[in-house]
Formats: C-alpha cells, sequence, structure tokens
C-alpha cells in the first residue's frame, strides 16, 4: 500500500472492526442524485461488512439508475423514503457515511445519517468540514471507493480473511472509473491504478465496468444527447459552455435520468473551452440541478459552495431544490453572470 494511506487506512479498519464487534447492523450512507461513486463506495464496502458476517445496507436516497444494474446490488439496497427507515433507536445501528458526510446532501435519508449515535465517514469532498477519529477525508484521492478500497485491504491484513468479492471488487473499481473519467482527470495518481490492479486482480473486470457506465447507451439516450449537443450556448469568447437540459426534453424522448451524464465532459473538453455548466431540472420539477467542470484554471468547488453546492476543483455542483418562483432559466443566468466575471 501506498504510505500516504496506510496510518488512516490502520484507523479506520480498527474503528470498523469495533463498531462491527458490537454487533450492530451497519447502514451506508451516500449522496443524492446517485452516481457510480457513492453507489459503488457504498455497496462495495457493504459487500465486504457481509463477508465479516455482519449485517450491512446501503441507505438509497433514490431509485438506482438502470446503468448501475449490472452491479447486482440489489439485496443490499434499503429505500427509506419509500419503506421506511428500519431502525428508531438513534443507537441501534452505525452509520456510515461514503462520498459524502453531512446529512444535508442525503436527501431524505439525511435526517437517519445526523440522528445516528454512531458514525463513520469516508469522504473525498474536501469542501465539507468534517473531522474527528472516525472521519476519513482525503481530497487528494480520486474517489471514495479508492479509499474504501486501501481501508479494507487493511481489514484483510487485520483479520487474515479475504474480504473482496468479484461484486465489492467491480463496485470499487465502478466508483473509481466514474470519478476518474476512465482514468483520464488529473486525479488519477499511482494509489489509483494501483488499487485498480488489486480489485483486478480480486475479481473485477474493468472493460465490464466501463462499457457498462459509459459507452452502453439506450437509443432514446442518444437521442436527447444530439438534441441537447446541437442547442449548447458559448460565453466568454468561447471560454464558457452551457447546455439546458428542461423536464420537457426528457419527456419527449423517453430519456433516462443518466443520459446526460456525458455532457459536462465532452463540453468542457471542446478546445477554448474552461468551463462548462449543464443545467437540468430534476424530473420532479421541484428542484435543479447545475453541473460544473473545468479544465485548467477556474474553480469549480469554490463556485459551487456560493451556490449552496460542493465537490471538486475541476468537478462541482449544486442542487437547488424547493423551486418556487425560480426556472432553469434564472438560474442559468446567474450561473453565466458570475462565471462570467471570473472568466472575463
Ligand atoms: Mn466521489
Amino acid at each position: 500500500m501506498k504510505s500516504k494511506y496506510l496510518a488512516n487506512a490502520s484507523r479506520m479498519a480498527e474503528n470498523i472492526l469495533k463498531a462491527a464487534s458490537s454487533g450492530k447492523p451497519f447502514v451506508m450512507f451516500i449522496h443524492r442524485s446517485v452516481d457510480g461513486d457513492c453507489i459503488g463506495a457504498g455497496c462495495g464496502m457493504a459487500d465486504v461488512l457481509r463477508k465479516m458476517g455482519v449485517k450491512a445496507y446501503v441507505a438509497m436516497p433514490e431509485e438506482l439508475l438502470d446503468i448501475m444494474e449490472f452491479l447486482k446490488v440489489e439485496d443490499l439496497l434499503i429505500y427509506p423514503g419509500r419503506d421506511g427507515f428500519p431502525y428508531s433507536d438513534p443507537g441501534e445501528y452505525t452509520a456510515f457515511g461514503v462520498d459524502c458526510s453531512v446529512g444535508s446532501r442525503m436527501g431524505v435519508c439525511g435526517e437517519f445519517f445526523d440522528r445516528a449515535e454512531n458514525k463513520l465517514i469516508i469522504d473525498h469532498h474536501v469542501t465539507v468540514e468534517a473531522d474527528g477519529d472516525n472521519v476519513w477525508i482525503d481530497g487528494d484521492a480520486s474517489s471514495a471507493s479508492e479509499i474504501c478500497f486501501y481501508a479494507v485491504q487493511e481489514l484483510e491484513r487485520m483479520t487474515g480473511k479475504d474480504l473482496l468479492t468479484p461484486r465489492s471488487a467491480n463496485c470499487f473499481l465502478a466508483g473509481i472509473v466514474t470519478d476518474t473519467g476512465r482514468f483520464t482527470y488529473t486525479n488519477t495518481r499511482p494509489e489509483t491504478l494501483e488499487a485498480s490492479g488489486l480489485l483486478f486482480d480480486a475479481g473485477g473486470n474493468i472493460s465490464d465496468v466501463c462499457y457498462n457506465l459509459y459507452d452502453r447507451k439506450k437509443r432514446t439516450d442518444f437521442d436527447l444527447v444530439t438534441y441537447i449537443r446541437g442547442k449548447v450556448e458559448f460565453y466568454c469568447s468561447g471560454k464558457m459552455a452551457v447546455a439546458r437540459v428542461r423536464l420537457a426534453d426528457f419527456e419527449r424522448f423517453n430519456a433516462t435520468v443518466s443520459a446526460i451524464d456525458e455532457i459536462p465532459s465532452i463540453l468542457r473538453d471542446i478546445d477554448g473551452v474552461e468551463l462548462s455548466v449543464v443545467i437540468r431540472e430534476h424530473l420532479k420539477k421541484d428542484s435543479i440541478r447545475c453541473n460544473l467542470r473545468s479544465k485548467s484554471y477556474f474553480d469549480c468547488a469554490t463556485f459551487a459552495k456560493s451556490f449552496g453546492g460542493g465537490g471538486h476543483i475541476r468537478s462541482s455542483g449544486f442542487t437547488k431544490s424547493d423551486i418556487v418562483n425560480e426556472t432553469i432559466d434564472d438560474i442559468a443566468e446567474q450561473v453565466i453572470a458570475r462565471a462570467s466575471e471570473i472568466l472575463k
């Protein structure tokens, strides 16, 4: 293991073993607008905990995306918003936040994370402040899944057992592949590749993960993306590219929510573009989501934070909830005006 991870990985593994020895179940908590990393880290860790003989579930803030069905994790998932939360006593379970450190980003599951007496946190979002012996946040790590892998490696060493399965290996790989854009973003480092190689050895299938999360497409999703690409707007002499995706667009093409996930990177990769902005109406129309990507100098994390969101320096986002009078165009204009000040 890379030495930079060793101390934190050992500490986290000890905390996990201590919590497991209480016999209480683990509930993994993840952020809303679920993505490959939060699902990968949550489900991968839950699978490992079950291999240790501990009860473990992932509390889902929303439905699993179609493109993640290949991970075959349905048996790990609980849906508190739909079915209620199984533990009424805040001391009855260990709440394990992965890829997210605060209840306010966990949608309907947030209250069950916030109220828990026993908490563990693994995250790579540094815009959120959380501290303590039970917390491991590393903004340099590619993904929460990469950090989880190194914690599991220590768990294997301490217990003397093989804890990874092909399923958990695929889950952690799904997180790494998602957050590194298939090992192409600058957050891909030696530790990322080392973890991926060891996950491959444990039965993970990198090409399968990449195919399912990136290449595979529904015809309806392809049609929506083609339409949106034809309507991209450019500002600041081509330094900013903006795409607006309306609920009516999703409906018109009968496309899935994840159809447009590739657009932020596609726009950012255009020569001359420093910042890409993708704004979409949520499927329930009660909120608006904005995703931001930058190429070399625009600080997306700070920018998103000024709108109540968070993330990383080159990739971040925010969600405006409970929209009453604001439309997607109002929010787009605010983002364009503020970003123009920085990009001019
Ligand atoms: Mn992540």
